[in-house]
């Protein structure tokens, strides 16, 4: 049998994080080595707490925590936070009780490189939230981009609209600078965006299903979900909730769940369209030489079997 792979998740923690974090921990192809905390559904100190507690309602207190920064990659600290879509205690406004642990004394930035430089090669990093303490880690540690396995993450909106405003998709507005010196890096980066999540649906009847189940995850998650499924209600009309970080997470389970258009991938950093993920897919040759020339590529998600996404997270989430 293969070793399952050795993941560390990025993430602000946030319903759709939990979702996914329980995922990962239901997933035997993976294998949960750390998580690292980051702003954006909540502050990053908050986002530590819930990755605490989340470890502790999974059983999982073995698994090390490192928090992340506090500001973004130029030190920004007007930081835009969504406590709006997540509750402002990021998990559905449950008021659970504080998590016993205690993050790691390692930040972030150091857990990621030293992991990585510990198992060159071997490490998948899957990012949910603004890629801020990824950018650090490859401005830290001159070999992280090379000592890293793979860097999976939820970020972009290709070819469609975002979600925090026509332009941008919210973990890239988060920190759009990190963005662009992540996608540039030259890592192995695979970018999933929205217009591959917000095809992957929790529907009303789904939640009935998991409300239904006896499983651990699916009975905690139907209690935070209310909040997240009321958002989506308003702001899109739709009986059903986007699966962002899920679908980001099965990317690292089984790429074949979508396809890929390998290119450029460019941030833009200021102006009305700030946090705009523009790819090129390299299908033109351009006759002048511009800021996409010359960078390295990524992959980008560009279709998605859906129902098969759908359907893995139903039956990994009740089987607990
Ligand atoms: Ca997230």
């Amino acid at each position: 049998m293969t070793h399952p792979k050795k993941i560390i998740i990025d993430t602000d923690p946030g319903i759709d994080d939990a979702m996914a974090i329980f995922l990962a921990l239901q997933s035997p192809e993976i294998e949960v080595i750390g998580l690292t905390t980051i702003y954006g559904n909540v502050y990053t100190t908050l986002a530590t707490r819930n990755a605490l507690h989340l470890l502790e309602v999974a059983g999982r207190t073995d698994i090390p925590v490192a928090e992340g920064s506090h500001f973004t990659i130029t030190k920004g600290t007007k930081l835009r936070v969504a406590d709006f879509v997540h509750g402002a205690d990021g998990l559905g406004n449950q008021n659970f009780p504080p998590a016993n642990g205690k993050p790691i004394e390692q930040s972030a930035t150091d857990f990621l490189t030293h992991q990585a430089r510990t198992f060159p090669g071997k490490i998948t990093v899957v990012a949910l939230g603004p890629l801020t303490n990824i950018a650090m880690a490859i401005q830290s540690d001159p070999n992280f981009v090379q000592n890293v396995g793979q860097i999976i993450l939820l970020g972009g909106a290709f070819a469609v609209n975002g979600n925090v405003n026509p332009a941008a998709e919210a973990n890239i507005f988060g920190d759009p600078d990190a963005a662009d010196i992540v996608f540039t890096c030259g890592a192995d980066v695979v970018a999933i965006g929205i217009n591959i999540t917000h095809q992957v649906i929790l529907s009303d009847a789904d939640r009935d299903r998991l409300a239904a189940s006896n499983g651990l995850f699916s009975k905690y998650l139907c209690k935070i979900l209310e909040c997240y499924f009321s958002y989506h209600h308003d702001a899109y009309n739709t009986r059903g909730v986007y699966l962002h970080d899920p679908t980001t997470l099965l990317a690292a389970v089984d790429p074949s769940l979508m396809t890929y258009a390998e290119g450029v991938v460019r941030v833009q950093t200021e102006g009305i369209s700030r946090g705009l993920t523009l790819f090129d897919n390299k299908v033109k040759r351009f006759g002048e030489s511009n800021e996409w020339s010359d960078k390295p590529s990524v992959k980008v998600a560009v279709t998605v079997n859906a129902p098969a996404v759908v359907k893995l997270v139903m039956d990994r989430l009740m089987d607990s």
